[in-house]
């Protein structure tokens, strides 16, 4: 005669464990967890260079091309206070808010292409040409998840979310279709965590002024066709900053006044 028990996951958007049973499922178990231990590394002893900093935030990147591309991988860490994880995460990955925050989309650029479940989506991404190089696409799958905590992290972590963005090829869009149009090839991490700043606190006392959020930010983009090695690094130097200040300012926006979503 006991009474049901409470379902503590009933208020997220996505249920763990995830129910993967789609054609990529076993892909992005593949990438996820590749990229969850990649962003948990940080920028431990790698040559990471440090490009910006400002306050909390700060990023890294290494310089490398393929085939005369440059790919330069950025990792970039922040800590904001008064949000969660899953709320950071949730506003990344949710289709709906898009053009409130992505700077880089054209005009109507973003189409969701397929749901595949709850936390994975395909999408179709138009974005703003920068002259004298074409205009670029993208197609990727796009994932959100909680993941378990590791023996790593740090004592006052509670949670960890992430959402992978992964590039992806479609028959109905193929890459460079209209020879106008170069297809971009990305891999992109957001791995947070909800840190809680006042240990003796409950979960359930918690308030938005007890919380901070630890952001791990990983992105390899290859531009897919000649882009000027110069003009590419200068947009990296001040897109990526602009993007991550941008997006944690909109998030501590959206959740201001609301009840906490871990
Ligand atoms: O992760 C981010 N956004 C996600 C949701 O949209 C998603 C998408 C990432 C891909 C971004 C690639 C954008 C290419 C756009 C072309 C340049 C437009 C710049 C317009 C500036 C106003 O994961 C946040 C992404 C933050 C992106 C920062 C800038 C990255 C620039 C990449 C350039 C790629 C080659 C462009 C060739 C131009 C050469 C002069």
């Amino acid at each position: 005669n006991r009474a049901a028990p409470v379902d503590e996951n009933e208020n997220k958007t996505v249920k763990p464990p995830c129910k993967l049973e789609h054609h990529l499922s076993a892909e992005i178990e593949r990438v996820v967890t590749e990229q969850v231990q990649y962003a948990r590394m940080g920028i431990g002893k790698d040559s990471w260079q440090l490009f910006s900093e400002e306050g909390e935030m700060k990023m890294y990147r290494r310089e490398e091309e393929v085939n005369g591309l440059v790919i330069d991988p950025l990792k970039a860490c922040h800590y904001v206070k008064g949000f969660s994880a899953h709320e950071m995460c949730y506003y990344f990955f949710q289709p709906e808010y898009r053009y409130e925050w992505e700077i880089t989309l054209d005009t109507n650029g973003m189409t969701v292409i397929e749901k595949l479940s709850e936390d994975t989506l395909i999408f179709h991404q138009m974005h703003k040409r920068m002259w004298p190089a074409a205009q670029r696409d993208a197609v990727f799958w796009s994932h959100m998840r909680e993941v378990p905590l590791d023996k790593s992290d740090d004592k006052n972590v509670l949670n960890c979310w992430v959402v992978v963005n992964n590039s992806t090829d479609i028959d109905s869009l193929p890459a460079n279709g209209n020879g106008k149009v170069v297809r971009i090839y990305m891999t992109v991490c957001l791995m947070c965590q909800t840190v809680v700043l006042d240990p003796k606190k409950d979960k359930s006392q918690l308030t938005r002024a007890d919380i901070a959020c630890k952001i791990t930010y990983c992105s390899v983009v290859n531009p897919g066709g000649w882009a000027p090695s110069a003009a590419l690094r200068m947009i990296y130097k001040r897109e990526y900053p602009r993007f991550l200040r941008k997006f944690t300012a909109y998030v501590t926006s959206k959740t201001k006044g609301k009840s906490i979503m871990f």
